[in-house]
């Protein structure tokens, strides 16, 4: 039985069966397409998030980094989104965002009013705004924060 709370600092920490192991977190990468919203719903319901980057390797711009090799040529729903304030853009996970050179070129444009984030595959992973409604893959993150935790205390105690 794999379980996120099965990880401790002295073994990998273990995903779910279909879901993909990177560092401390879980990774799914759906096959099926959804709303960005339901999409949503379907990662909180799997105690997860869509994807939030905050890992230089989650980032997709250079075809080595871990992510972009992970998601082809195909479009990905991910957690970045601006459905609060136009413009404004958040992750929603909570997480902090940063504003990265990673958007397409023109993007964001709000065409049509487009608040809900993607990673592009076949344009080097670089992000665009898109409709909302639109239905597309997505990609859930757990974080194991135990391992997080554990792995800095042990990195704190250890010099
Ligand atoms: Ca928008
Ligand atoms: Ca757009």
């Amino acid at each position: 039985c794999l379980r996120f709370d099965r990880c401790d600092w002295k073994s990998q920490c273990q995903c779910h069966a279909g879901w993909r192991i990177y560092k401390n977190n879980c990774y799914y990468f759906s096959t099926d397409q959804k709303s960005w919203l339901d999409a949503n719903a379907y990662c909180l319901g799997q105690r997860s998030n869509l994807m939030s980057i905050q890992d230089i390797q989650e980032r997709v711009r250079k075809n080595t980094m871990w992510l972009r090799t992970q998601i082809g040529s195909d479009i990905y729903w991910f957690g970045l989104n601006d459905r609060v304030t136009e413009g404004v853009y958040q992750w929603s996970d909570g997480t902090q965002f940063i504003e990265h050179l990673y958007w397409m070129h023109g993007q964001p444009d709000n065409w049509d009013d487009e608040d809900c984030g993607q990673v592009v595959g076949y344009n080097y992973g670089q992000w665009n705004d898109d409709k909302c409604s639109s239905e597309r893959k997505y990609i859930c993150k757990h974080v194991n924060r135990t391992l997080t935790y554990k792995n800095a205390l042990f990195n704190s105690l250890s010099f």
